[in-house]
Formats: structure tokens, C-alpha cells, sequence
């Protein structure tokens, strides 16, 4: 086999408070120009040695997003953008917006001022700051359930939220840890624990758990986010600040357009605002803004060589 048999996928790395996104700028598969949230199905049913051999080891690790750009469908975008993990696929990422934000704009590809963006689960608006923040507007975010009371084996009984942020969260105050980064392994353990019990109550649908605690000065809240396939996430979490923020509107604890400043595990900080939807009166749908730096650290041409037994990753059976 010569090496122009090898297939080419040509991507830019970065990372938004600590948390790695790699974004796929060409060497994806054919999806199509239907919408994004077909060509996310299309994507994982055909196509998901794609995502293993551009996320998973030996080029990726647990905690490496991926995010595959592609036309948008909606005329209205300026382009659209399927996210991935190690295990599957995110309705949304907010971290990784940001990343692909700041990737386009070192690319050249666009500059400061809004960036209507096609994601599976809708359009959200990135606006690139002069600073070079980017603050995302986010797709509608609410609380689903609130108190959700469940037994915990080996830890007894915790309490939460179950909300949407472009991902399904389930958010836990009363779980008596300190939230800092020495303690990750058992901070992930617990998380794990509690999203087993969670999804056994009966809300399958959850595959983020979001342990919330005191921040430092200057922030609201500290956070840690057991991601799905049990990576954590290192940033604050977009989606996972948005889910949050539902919360906050729906117990009145904050108003619209204040601040809430969201902490990740690493003590970097988003900050959050929200406003509610035009035509829900105050008490629908939150729109969750989120505003967060991400870094350009790479760009690579991954190599895929039908030779190489791990050309597509390594992956659970
Ligand atoms: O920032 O929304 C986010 C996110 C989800 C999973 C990892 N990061």
C-alpha cells in the first residue's frame, strides 16, 4: 500500500480553561447537507471508527472533544459543527464552541462580531469579543426535574436537579465533598456512582453529573462535571453552567442578565448570564449566555493507515 492510501484528516487542537477540543477541518466522512442532528445519526451509525480514530488514543485521550465542521444546513449560519467524545456524541458543547470560535479566527475564517452556528440540537449565536473571548448564546435551557432524591450505594442519599443545557444534567449540592483537583479520582467515583443511581431512577436521558460547591473569591460556585464516558470536564462545562443557570432562574436566585461567575474544577471561570426566552413571560425557557478564552495549541494532519491495527482507536469492545 503506497501512503497516499492513507487517509488524511487535517485538524487544529485547543483548549477553553483547560479542556482540549480538537476541531475536524477536512477528511470526514460524506454525511450529506440534510440537518445536523440527521448527519450526527448518520454520522454515529456509519461512520463512528471517524470519531474513535480522531478522539481516542493512541492520537486522542478520554478527555479530548471532537468537533467535526460542517456546512450548515440553516442559510442563516455561517457554518454548523457535530461534537464527539470518547464514547459517543454531545447535543451541544459549550467549551468547544468557544474552541472553534477562537480555532476559525486563527484560521482567518472569521472575526470579531456574532457567528450564527447549526448544532445537532439548534442554533447558537458566538460572538468573538475584541478581547478574544467568546461569549455563546446557547440553545433553550430549563429544569426537568426538580428534587430528585436517590439512594447512592456506599454513599447514602444525595439530591438534584435534572436540567437541559444542550446536554442533560443532573446537578448535586448536597453531596458533601470538597471539589478540588487532588481529589478527581474519588470525586469521579462518586460522580459515576450517583449518575448509575440516577439513570436507574428512571432518567436514562442523563449522562452528565455536575457536582456544585463554593468557588474562590471573585466566583459563585465551583463545579466538577463527570462527563459521559468519564472524563471530567477541566473547564467550567458550557452546557453544564447553562443547565445551571436554569436552575438558578427557575428558584429565583438569580435575575436576568446578572452575572454568575462558574468555576471548573481548575479554578478557570466562565461567566454565565442568561435571559428568557421572547414570549415566555419570565418563567419558560431560560437563553443561557456563556463566556469563556480558549488557546490554539495544535495543528496536526492525522494519518489513518489501514495497516495500523489501531487506525481507528482504540475502543471498548
Ligand atoms: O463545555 O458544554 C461543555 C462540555 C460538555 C462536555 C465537555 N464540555
Amino acid at each position: 500500500m503506497s501512503n497516499s492510501a492513507i487517509q488524511r484528516i487535517r485538524v487544529v487542537d485547543s483548549h477553553t480553561g483547560g479542556e482540549p477540543t480538537r476541531v475536524v477541518l477536512d477528511g470526514g466522512p460524506d454525511l450529506g447537507n440534510g440537518p445536523l442532528d440527521r448527519r450526527m445519526v448518520l454520522l454515529r451509525d456509519r461512520h463512528d471508527s471517524f470519531r474513535s480514530a480522531v478522539v481516542n488514543e493512541p492520537r486522542g485521550s478520554d478527555v479530548l472533544v471532537g468537533a467535526l465542521l460542517c456546512q450548515p444546513c440553516d442559510p442563516t449560519c455561517s457554518v454548523g459543527v457535530i461534537f464527539f467524545n470518547n464514547v459517543g456524541f454531545l447535543g451541544m458543547c459549550g467549551h468547544g464552541t468557544i474552541g472553534l470560535v477562537v480555532t476559525l479566527a486563527y484560521l482567518g475564517q472569521l472575526g470579531p462580531g456574532v457567528h450564527r452556528i447549526e448544532t445537532p440540537v439548534g442554533v447558537v449565536e458566538a460572538t468573538l469579543l475584541f478581547d478574544g473571548s467568546v461569549a455563546v448564546r446557547n440553545v433553550p435551557s430549563w429544569r426537568a426535574h426538580h428534587a430528585v432524591a436517590v439512594q447512592v450505594p456506599g454513599h447514602g442519599e444525595v439530591t438534584g436537579d435534572i436540567a437541559w443545557g444542550g446536554n442533560w444534567f443532573y446537578l448535586v449540592e448536597d453531596h458533601g465533598q470538597r471539589l478540588t483537583l487532588p481529589r478527581v479520582a474519588e470525586l469521579t467515583d462518586l460522580a459515576t456512582r450517583i449518575r448509575k443511581a440516577v439513570n436507574a431512577a428512571g432518567y436514562p436521558e442523563v449522562d452528565h453529573v455536575e457536582l456544585i460547591g463554593p468557588g474562590a473569591p471573585g466566583s459563585d460556585a465551583r463545579n466538577f462535571v463527570l462527563c459521559p464516558g468519564l472524563a471530567y470536564d477541566r473547564s467550567p462545562c458550557g452546557t453544564g453552567t447553562s443547565a445551571k443557570l436554569a436552575c438558578l432562574a427557575s428558584d429565583g436566585k438569580i435575575a436576568p442578565g446578572q452575572n454568575w461567575v462558574q468555576e471548573s474544577i481548575l479554578g478557570t471561570r466562565f461567566i454565565g448570564s442568561y435571559a428568557f426566552e421572547s414570549g415566555s413571560a419570565g418563567n419558560g425557557p431560560i437563553i443561557p449566555t456563556v463566556t469563556g478564552t480558549a488557546h490554539v495549541i495544535a495543528e496536526a494532519t492525522l494519518l489513518v493507515d489501514a495497516r495500523d491495527p489501531f487506525c481507528w482507536g482504540i475502543r471498548p469492545e
